[in-house]
C-alpha cells in the first residue's frame, strides 16, 4: 500500500530526531506493519534530502546486508542500498567521536569509484569492471536509529540502511590488479582478531553488488554516476565499538586501516 506524502515526511522527521538527539526509536513498521519497500525507499529520500538541502553533498551509495554474514546478524534476507553523504567521512588513522553514534558497528568492507555512468536494467559485471576506476579498502561506520539494531528490510531502508560514516584506505588499486573474491581481511578490536573474511562472501564479487545497485536504481528510473563512491557491503559480521576501543583492519595487498573511538 502506498502512504501518502505527509506520512513520508513524518516517518523522516522521526528518523531524523532520533539521529540528532542520539536517541533509538522503535522500528517505524510497529506503527505502518503495512509499509512496503517502495514506500521505505520514499522515506529514505526524503531523509536525506533534507540533509542535501542542509548543504550536505551525496557522495555515492552502500550496499548492505550483501553477505551471508551479515543477513545472518540482522534476520534480513534481501541486499538493500543507503545513500552516502559527505558528512559521513571519517579520516583513515583518526580518532572517531563515539558520542554521535547511538550504537556504532564497523564493517570491512570494499569500496569503488566509477569513471563511467552504470545504469541498468540488465547492467552486468563486465560493464562494472568497466566502469570502475579504483577498489579500496573501507570501513563502514553503521548505526541504527532502532533501538538494539533490531528493525525489519523497510524499517531499515527508510533509516538510509544505517548509514553514519565511513572510512576510506589510502591505497587503491586498478580493478584488473586485484582478484577480489580471495582478498582477505582481517578486522581486529584491541589487538584481538574478531573477524576475518574475503571478498566473495559479498555476492560471490563485490562488484557484483555494484551491478545489483545499478540493476535496483534502474527500477527507479536512476543511474550511477561517473565519480561515484560504492561500498559494496560488510564481507563479515558487523562488530560494536565503544568509546576507548580501537580498530585496524588489514586488507590483502591494499593499505589497512586504523581508528580508534573516544
Ligand atoms: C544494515 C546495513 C548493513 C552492510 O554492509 O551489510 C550494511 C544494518 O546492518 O544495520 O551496511
Ligand atoms: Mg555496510
Amino acid at each position: 500500500m502506498d502512504i501518502d506524502t505527509k506520512t513520508i515526511s513524518a516517518l523522516a522527521t522521526r528518523l531524523q530526531d532520533a539521529e540528532r538527539n542520539v536517541t533509538p526509536i522503535e522500528k517505524i513498521t510497529n506503527d505502518y506493519p503495512e509499509l512496503g519497500l517502495t514506500d521505505a525507499y520514499r522515506i529514505q529520500q526524503a531523509l536525506v534530502t533534507r540533509k542535501t538541502e542542509a548543504g550536505h553533498a551525496m557522495v555515492g551509495w552502500k550496499m548492505g546486508l550483501t553477505s551471508q554474514a551479515k543477513m545472518r546478524q540482522m534476520s534480513v534476507d534481501r541486499p538493500i542500498y543507503g545513500i552516502l553523504l559527505d558528512c559521513f567521512a571519517e579520516a583513515e588513522s583518526g580518532e572517531i567521536d563515539a558520542s554521535r553514534f547511538i550504537h556504532p558497528r564497523v564493517e570491512a568492507e570494499l569500496a569503488i569509484v566509477t569513471t563511467s555512468s552504470l545504469y541498468g536494467p540488465g547492467c552486468h559485471i563486465g560493464a562494472v569492471f568497466q566502469a570502475t576506476e579504483c577498489v579500496m579498502p573501507a570501513v563502514e561506520i553503521i548505526d541504527s536509529r532502532y533501538r538494539d539494531f533490531r528493525f525489519d528490510l523497510p524499517s531499515v531502508i527508510a533509516d538510509n540502511a544505517s548509514s553514519s560514516g565511513f572510512i576510506i584506505g589510502s591505497r587503491m588499486m586498478r580493478p584488473e590488479k586485484a582478484d577480489l573474491r580471495a582478498l582477505g581481511v582481517v578486522l581486529e578490536r584491541n589487538g584481538e582478531i574478531i573477524e576475518v573474511g574475503a571478498g566473495a562472501a559479498v555476492l560471490g564479487n563485490p562488484l557484483s553488488s555494484v551491478l545489483l545497485l545499478a540493476n535496483m536504481l534502474a527500477e527507479r528510473g536512476e543511474e550511477i554516476p561517473a565519480g561515484s563512491l560504492v561500498l559494496t557491503g560488510g564481507i563479515t559480521a558487523a562488530v560494536a565499538m565503544s568509546p576507548g576501543d580501537s580498530l585496524t583492519v588489514k586488507f590483502q595487498n591494499l593499505s589497512s586501516i586504523t581508528a580508534r573511538f573516544r
